[in-house]
């Protein structure tokens, strides 16, 4: 079996996003992992744990995590069942059986399809892929950590990252590649759309919250509560973590200026991290004294995935561009 599933993606400079931010900008480019996103880092890495001898793996995904875990789950050898919910466009539904697994739609949120797969893993004796919230998830992701500081070289570090939360797994993960590299001081900053804001919601709480729904379409970050991993980190004081929102016209801004400026097609989900750099925020928040003048690149986790195609952006723009 292969020593791990994910390949060392590129980082690339992006001239357009520097040009914006006046300091260089690198984009670590998960898009092109197999299956399209990071998770095949996390997901790839559980699965070589847990799931060797298994009689199958199911997951619970709004998309990319049951991309992944149908991916490592063929190279396995080993039968995959995706629980998604009606809300996944019939795109991923049709990505997911081309990648050879068994795909259910349950429910309207990825919180239903994630119950329908825990009951599913119980009643038919299959290991549970969890999308976000497991230690050996963000073991995984955090290999991304240490590509990056191969990447840049000996003294060389970011002066902060941007990146996406869902369920947070991916934040948790690269904090714990920041650990890995003695990176603790690189500020993060956590980017949700408007009605797919689990995480802050909790940090405006003071405490973890379910919200009442997912109204987004960035659906790949539609988790109802984040992990609660991705809470506690918030609130540690030898760690920065700045959680922000956009709307999703703004996410979908973003993922045309990125596809006119770096030639790459990514989901909404993505879009949110990348609308930090082309709203402007990432200067507000400059302005605000909240994060600092960047005298060291900023460092984007190009999250990838793959809910995205030409026909969906058009159907995501007439959305978004008619709804009042
Ligand atoms: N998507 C998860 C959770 O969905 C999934 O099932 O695929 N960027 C992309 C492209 C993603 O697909 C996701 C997560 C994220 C970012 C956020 O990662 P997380 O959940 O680890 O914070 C409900």
């Amino acid at each position: 079996m292969a020593e791990h599933f994910h390949l060392n993606t590129p980082l690339l400079e992006s001239v357009g996003m520097s040009k914006r931010l006046g300091t260089t900008v690198y984009l670590k480019m998960e898009n092109s992992q197999p299956s399209g996103s990071f998770k095949v880092r996390g997901i790839g890495h559980l699965c070589q744990q847990l799931a060797g001898q298994s009689k199958g793996v199911v997951c619970a995904s709004g998309g990319n995590a049951g991309m992944a875990a149908a991916y490592v789950a063929r190279k396995m050898g080993v039968a995959a069942t995706i629980v998604v919910p009606s809300s996944s466009p019939q795109l991923v539904v049709q990505r997911l059986q081309d990648e050879g697994a068994a795909v259910k739609i349950v429910g309207k949120v990825w919180d239903d399809a994630n119950a329908e797969a825990l009951r599913l893993a119980d009643s038919e004796g299959l290991t549970f892929v969890p999308p976000f919230d497991h230690p050996l998830l963000w073991q995984g992701h955090a290999t991304m950590m240490a590509e990056v500081a191969a990447s840049l070289g000996a003294g060389e570090k970011p002066g902060a990252v941007l990146l996406s939360v869902g369920g947070g797994g991916l934040l948790c993960g690269v904090i714990q590649g920041l650990k890995d590299v003695g990176w603790m001081d690189v500020p993060v900053v956590a980017m949700e759309t408007v009605g797919a804001d689990c995480f802050n919601a909790a940090i405006k709480a003071g405490k973890m919250v379910t919200l009442p729904d997912i109204t987004s379409e960035a659906k790949c970050l539609g988790a109802k509560t984040v992990c609660k991993q991705a809470f506690e980190y918030s609130q540690r004081s030898d760690l920065t973590v700045i959680s922000e929102l956009v709307t999703d016209r703004q996410a979908l801004q973003a993922i045309q200026t990125f596809l006119d400026e770096e030639r790459v097609l990514v989901e909404m989900a993505c879009g949110a991290a990348l609308a930090a750099v082309y709203s402007g925020l990432i200067h507000r928040l400059q302005d605000e004294g909240r994060l600092p003048t960047l005298s060291r690149p900023l460092l984007v986790i190009v999250c990838g995935g793959s809910s995205i195609s030409l026909d969906q952006l058009t159907s995501l723009k007439h959305k978004l561009h008619t709804e009042t």
